[in-house]
């Protein structure tokens, strides 16, 4: 399935040469100029390990690092709060209320957080995985699209938003496991259901833990961002799925099962930063 990626990659590389070899001989970025916007991308392809991601694929499971063997049913997260930097130290803030994506795993159309910054090349990237705190209590005429709280029928039938206190859930990841305990909570039915509802921006009303996590992405590696009004630049990141139980807080199913509320999201959260792995950018 490497293969898949490889092939993908090299892909996208011909059809972005193919588009832009004209303008691309020489080459120089543009004196940097705020109002100066252009298009640019970012792409979110989830995978699960080193294979692609398939829903409920229960014939040929993922394994984590435990070795437990799982299925995805669900995976979703907001992206927010896009930044670009220059090598030269501009840094460019997206227009924050054009800078909330909601990835749907089960929707390609969704996979592309598609935004505009002055026209330059980039080496820098940073967003933030879920929502920040203050957009999370702003007046509800400032959270639509995406961030309307009514959006997704609700947290029961795979909304993104808990209430007011609690905020938006950045990341939602569920499936089922053979490893997920008899009568685990939120598996009444007997089906071997995980969930993951990691959420949380340290809500003011009863304090509850911050699970904001920043993202910080070098470019220079795997291709900086050429941002021209010709053209579509788009920085093509791999999101690991599996990251969630193999990142720097390796656990193992059955000891987290479900994790919504409880101190233990804070580790899931501090794993997500470690999921998105930059491939290679289309200029
Ligand atoms: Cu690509």
């Amino acid at each position: 399935m490497k293969q898949k990626h490889i092939s993908r990659a090299i892909y996208c590389f011909i059809a972005a040469a193919m588009l832009s070899s004209c303008s691309k001989k020489s080459d120089p970025a543009p004196a940097f100029e705020e109002k100066n916007l252009a298009p640019f991308s970012v792409e979110f392809d989830n995978i699960v390990g080193d294979r692609t991601l398939t829903f409920n694929n229960t014939a040929s499971p993922y394994t984590n690092a435990a070795g437990d063997k799982f299925t995805v049913s669900m995976v979703q997260y907001f992206i927010s709060n896009i930044k670009v930097s220059t090598a030269d130290g501009h840094t460019y803030a997206v227009d924050q209320d054009k800078s909330y994506f909601l990835i749907k795993g089960a929707d390609k159309s969704t996979r592309f957080a598609k935004v505009e910054v002055p026209e330059g090349d980039y080496t820098k990237l940073s967003f933030i995985v879920g929502v920040d705190s203050l957009r999370s209590t702003m007046d509800l005429s400032k959270r639509t699209g995406v961030l309307d709280p009514a959006a997704g029928g609700g947290h029961d039938s795979g909304g993104m938003y808990w209430g007011w206190n609690a905020g938006y859930i950045f990341f939602r990841l569920e499936g089922n496991s053979p490893s997920v305990p008899d009568n685990a909570d939120g598996d009444p039915t007997g089906q071997k259901q995980f969930k993951y509802h990691i959420g949380f921006f340290g809500g003011y009303n009863a304090p509850t833990i911050n699970n904001i996590r920043q993202v910080t992405i070098d470019l220079t590696t795997a291709g900086v961002a050429k941002v021209r009004k010709d053209r579509q630049s788009n920085v093509h990141l791999f999101v690991d799925i599996m990251k969630v139980f193999n990142g720097k807080n390796q656990f193992n199913i059955a000891a987290h099962p479900n994790v919504m509320f409880s101190d233990y999201s804070a580790s899931i959260a501090d794993n997500l930063t470690q999921l998105f792995r930059h491939d290679h950018t289309e200029n």
